[in-house]
């Protein structure tokens, strides 16, 4: 008896020593397999007396019951270890920071595009825009630019093929406007245009706002106004002013370069006119019942201007340092 007594000690010493559910059926086997000494005890109640029998037989129930009792408790113990180091080996610290995405920015060319769209929208113009590859017609012809003047000379053009060239303007984008719409017309065509021309104020490509409002009573006071208010808008500045110098362009009569206000003096910010008949009758449009005005503004120029850049070449070198600046989305 005293022997089936140390097994319950030998039992708990050998189960605590169980890391795993494997090594504890192993130790479980030692004490109350087939070969164990309680059924070997069990087998040896036979060799007792009938008064011994009942006695021994059920202290050695009560030893294995109690054996029992120590292999769950332990199986407990290795469930619940198994069960925390998995929560260990499985934790997300869910308060880490995230992995840097690096967020793409507009352009500044892009973002004052975007302004100037958005300020002629606000004041009913339409936008229209077509090719950057024009033909021979729309870039020059329909707009009174003759056979022989010199801005069709490969100076300035560049040319694709005998008949078509990169648009000098986004004034052929308006001539097909016209074709395709009736007047009152009220339209700005936004986009790149091509000269050869290469130096620290001059990109081979570059970008160009022009708008054209044919209606029965526009004139040059209301094309004087429209450019006051939009550049008031886009330079944030209310007592901004301009002024016309007479020029000359060949698709519009009378001509003027615009001139605005600027640190105390003038500076040349685009040029505009009233359309020229010959321009409107290209299109068909009756030149006894309608006239229009036309302008043109470099959108490089506004945004140097708008955000204080002294020099063009940033803008095409794609520089992320100079880019981001400007943060726009
Ligand atoms: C049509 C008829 C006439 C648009 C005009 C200018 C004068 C002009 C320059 C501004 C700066 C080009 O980008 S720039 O170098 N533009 O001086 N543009 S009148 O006249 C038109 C347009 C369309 C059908």
């Amino acid at each position: 008896m005293d022997q089936l007594k140390k097994l319950i000690e030998l039992a708990k010493i050998d189960f605590e020593k169980c890391e795993t559910q494997t090594e504890l059926d192993n130790a479980k086997s030692k004490y109350i397999g087939k070969t164990g000494p309680l059924t070997e005890a069990m087998r040896g109640l036979s060799k007792l007396s009938n008064e011994e029998k009942p006695k021994a037989g059920a202290f050695i129930n009560e030893v294995k019951s109690s054996i029992e009792v120590l292999l769950s408790n332990r199986k407990n113990d290795i469930q619940k270890a198994a069960m925390l180091s998995q929560l260990e080996d499985e934790y997300i610290d869910v308060t880490l920071p995230g992995l840097k995405q690096s967020e793409g920015s507009l352009h500044p060319i892009s973002l004052t595009m975007h302004r100037i769209e958005n300020i002629f929208h606000s004041i009913g113009f339409d936008l229209a825009t077509g090719p950057e590859i024009e033909d021979d017609y729309h870039n020059f012809t329909a707009l009174n630019i003759p056979e022989a003047h010199p801005a069709r000379a490969m100076h300035d053009t560049f040319y694709i093929d005998k008949n078509h060239v990169l648009r000098t303007h986004t004034s052929p984008v308006q001539v097909r406007y016209m074709q395709n719409n009736q007047p009152p017309l009220k339209v700005i065509s936004p986009g790149r245009v091509y000269r050869v021309d290469s130096d620290a104020t001059h990109s081979p490509m570059f970008h160009q706002v022009e708008g054209l409002w044919v209606d029965k009573n526009v004139n040059f006071a209301n094309l004087k106004g429209v450019v006051q208010d939009f550049l008031q808008k886009f330079f944030e500045d209310k007592n901004l002013i301009i002024r016309f110098r007479p020029s000359f362009f060949p698709f519009t009569e009378p001509s003027a370069e615009i001139d605005m206000s600027w640190n105390g003096g003038w500076l040349e910010i685009g040029g505009c006119g009233m359309v020229h008949p010959e321009v409107l009758k290209q299109v068909n449009i009756n030149t006894e019942e309608f006239q229009g005005f036309a302008f043109g503004l470099g959108v490089e120029r506004l945004t140097m201007l708008k955000y204080h850049i002294d020099d063009l070449r940033p803008f095409f070198t794609n520089d992320l340092r100079f880019l981001k600046q400007f943060g726009g989305r």
